[in-house]
């Protein structure tokens, strides 16, 4: 893969926030957090912790001379717990000392004394309660109270999904740096440098031009810094201010794992009502968003939750509702997919249950009512250059399902206790941010006078290869060599006012707006290059060498640079993109939220030993639309990495907590990622051929999270597998599918499971 980053990674040279050597003068900071999930502080006793040697401070909520408030979208987090604390890892004090292993020693004598409060952590709990982030949100279509009279099959249902961990491998850090005049730089590992400086304005209470934040590259993010590097990056600019010197703040995996929020947790119930041929006629869902004790993305992510719960099907008659409610846990956030996983997955079920009543395979019923181009999404918006139908299609042919299934057939006639199944799972996502107004990138483009080039954008890379995409996007305008281009590190002060690298959009929105100043560049250039060479034609730039009329005319890219320097030509170029064409009437919630739609189709197949309810993927096949893709192998290493996340999602990642709410599966002994040994024995995600995306950056479609999405399927295959097994089961959908699920649902006696 031709992707510099990747050579600086593995020489083991790239410098993450941890690795920054720091001035001699540089202190460390450490989190003191609330051990338990609901309290009001009686006491907090600092003085055997101030008196460690090494300490320099311990900052509450009392040394903060801004606002000691970091929600984003909702003005309900505290920085530092005042004088309550509502979840299990809510930061109350910071120790800042000589050495980090000193703050961490002086945190554990911090001495604390709680009037413990009732702990919720159960959405449907805190509905009962009333506890809710904002109002209801409800998208509606049609009538549904209608059209269940036309119904000849109505299924009712549950589906649960629970949290996930990040796992980035580079935990949430910053150094913040006292910079002249009162100002202060801040390095932070955040996908969204200006939320961080916005945060960390609000808190200092300096404004945003004396705060600088620079986010060189990530050691993953997933949604995990979206919003939640603000709080840390804070923290240590916070610590900077008062002490007036360099402050370091990182997590270790422990703290990271305990204080920060996940992907939502929800419990929701569906009816899905079917005309005899298995036309959907009607859908009703109410979701039961567990946000944790604030709202940090929630609402955004409840937005996106709704858009999709119709995943890539036509649904007549929608009624969607959806809450968002406030818990005892650390304030959820955004992870891959941002609630589009969550809503498919209902539909997914409801399907599956249909499809059990009808006697007919899910599969029967996914394709009948894949969605046609022009057909309306419950929101407004129509499926425009739909291709729901041409990946299932080219995923019937190119993975020859037919066979698979014969396939699966035979072996389960010829095996007792091993089973297989196999599921369908077909993908819709929109791409942009559904805050309209976030969809705007800016790029700032230098041509030095020797003819290397520095192109700064807001887009953070963090794994995904934005950065080679981005250099792709200069190289193939200018034409000239990949290495010419450097790619700088996001920083406030080069381009201002950016939106996070996020919903999948770093690409196209940076790309384009880094398109249009390339171009700009480049008009310059040519008209330079026209006048030396004296033509009324334009020249061209193919090769680093100037053409007019198809020949050479000897003048290569850096004479041409060297000239227009001497000219005194602006060699500098910024511009600004917006997403065309996009807005949302939140009141009637209509209107086109989305620039495009990304559409795939999935093939799973499982082995499941029915002794031991261990099991093996072993294939996870796809045939995706990603338009025509800037890089292919960037592309497909995105779309693997997707899915092997959202396998796990579904099956062995199993997020615990105790009753008063600490996390109990706070360390990588409790909490199981998938590791290559886990990963589908055949991983085969194609293309979908010939499938131009105007819409999108040199034609290509976002990538990132859609894929991530084909490992629902991974759940229904082993639910098949399951039903072969033992036909008479009826299960609720419940993931993550643990072994130790997947052994009750085989073997239990009891109603673990209800009944159609
Ligand atoms: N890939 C890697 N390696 N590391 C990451 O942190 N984040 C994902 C995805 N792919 C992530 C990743 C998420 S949640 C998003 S929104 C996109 O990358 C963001 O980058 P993009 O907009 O450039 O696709
Ligand atoms: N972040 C956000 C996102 O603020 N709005 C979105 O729509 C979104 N979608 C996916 C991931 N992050
Ligand atoms: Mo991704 S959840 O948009 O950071």
């Amino acid at each position: 893969m031709e992707n510099i980053d990747l050579l600086y990674h593995a020489r083991g040279e790239s410098k993450f926030i941890d690795d920054l050597r720091l001035p001699s003068d540089a202190l460390y900071a450490a989190i003191f957090y609330s051990s338990t999930g609901h309290g009001r502080i009686l006491s907090l006793d600092l003085r055997d912790a101030l008196l460690m040697p090494g300490v320099k401070a311990i900052l509450t909520s009392k040394d903060i001379p801004g606002e000691n408030q970091i929600g984003g979208v909702i003005a309900d987090e505290t920085l530092l717990a005042e004088d309550e604390v509502h979840y299990a890892g809510q930061p109350i004090a910071l120790v800042v000392a000589e050495s980090p292993e000193c703050a961490r020693k002086a945190v554990k004598k911090i001495k604390v004394l709680f009037d413990e409060l009732p702990v919720v952590l159960d959405p449907r709990e805190a509905f009962r309660k009333g506890s809710f982030i904002i109002p209801p949100r409800i998208f509606s279509m049609g009538n549904t109270s209608l059209a269940w009279d036309n119904c000849l099959v109505i299924v009712e249902g549950r589906a649960e999904t629970g949290a996930q961990e990040h796992l980035y491998l580079e935990t949430q850090g910053s150094v913040a740096y006292p910079t002249d005049s009162g100002s202060l730089k801040v390095t932070s590992s955040t996908q969204a440098p200006t939320a961080v400086q916005r945060a960390v304005s609000r808190v200092t209470g300096l404004p945003m031009n004396k705060i600088e934040v620079e986010a060189s590259r990530l050691g993953g993010g997933f949604g995990g810094k979206e919003d939640q590097a603000n709080s840390f990056a804070a923290m240590a600019a916070l610590s900077a201010l008062k002490l007036n010197r360099p402050v370091k703040l990182v997590l270790s995996r422990q703290e990271d794992l305990r204080i920060t929020g996940k992907r939502h947790p929800y419990s929701s119930d569906f009816k899905l009502g079917l005309d005899s041929e298995g036309r959907i006629l009607a859908y009703e869902v109410t979701f039961y968003q567990n946000a944790g004790a604030s709202a940090d993305l929630s609402p955004a992510i409840l937005d996106r939750t709704l858009f999709h719960c119709t995943n890539s099907y036509f649904v007549p008659n929608v009624k969607a509702t959806a809450y968002s409610l406030r818990t005892n846990l650390p304030p959820m956030t955004a992870f891959r997919g941002f609630g589009a996983p969550q809503g498919m997955f209902a539909i997914e079920s409801a399907i599956f249950k249909a499809a059990e009543k009808m006697g007919v395979e899910p599969s029967y019923l996914q394709e009948k009512n894949l969605l046609k181009e022009g057909d309306a999404f419950p929101y407004g918006q129509s499926a425009e250059g739909c291709r729901a139908k041409e990946s299932w299609l080219a995923a019937l042919e190119t993975f020859e399902t037919g066979e698979i299934k014969n396939r699966i057939e035979k072996f389960n006639r010829e095996n007792q206790f091993f089973k297989k199944g196999f599921a369908f799972m077909p993908i819709c996502f929109g791409i942009s941010f559904t805050n309209a107004s976030m969809n705007q990138a800016g790029a700032l483009v230098h041509i030095y006078s020797d003819g290397s080039i520095g192109i700064s954008t807001a887009a953070v890379e963090m794994g995904q290869g934005v950065n080679m995409k981005l250099r792709q996007i200069a190289s193939a305008i200018f034409q000239v060599s990949l290495d010419k281009i450097k790619i700088e590190p996001a920083n406030t002060t080069r381009v201002a006012n950016t939106s996070p690298t996020a919903a999948s959009a770093a690409a196209d929105l940076n790309g384009k707006a880094l398109e249009k100043a390339c171009n700009e560049l480049l008009e310059r250039l040519l008209n330079a290059a026209a006048l030396k060479l004296k033509t009324e034609d334009k020249p061209v730039i193919i090769n680093e060498e100037i053409l007019l009329k198809e020949e050479k005319t000897g003048l290569k890219w850096e004479d041409l640079v060297k000239m227009a320097f001497d000219e005194r030509m602006d060699l500098t170029s910024h511009a600004h993109h917006i997403t065309p064409g996009i807005y949302f009437d939140k009141l009637l919630n209509q209107g086109r939220p989305f620039n495009y739609h990304v559409y795939g189709t999935g093939v799973v197949e499982v082995t499941l030993d029915c002794l031991r309810g261990t099991y093996t993927v072993d294939s996870l096949k796809a045939i995706h639309d990603s338009g025509k893709p800037l890089n292919p192998l960037i592309d497909r290493g995105q779309a693997e990495g997707a899915a092997i996340q959202g396998l796990g999602w579904l099956t062995m990642e199993e997020i615990a907590y105790a009753s008063k709410g600490p996390l109990l599966s706070d360390s990588l002994s409790a909490y199981k990622v998938p590791d290559v040994y886990f990963s589908p024995g055949e991983l085969d995600i194609r293309f979908l051929k010939a499938s131009d995306n105007p819409r999108g950056i040199f034609n290509s479609k976002a990538i990132g999270e859609p894929p991530f999405m084909y490992a629902i399927g991974v759940f229904f295959a082993l639910y098949n597998a399951i039903k072969e097994f033992r036909p008479e089961v009826r299960m609720d959908f419940t993931a993550p599918l643990t072994n130790e699920r997947l052994l009750l649902a085989l073997y239990s006696k009891e109603k673990n499971t209800v009944t159609a």
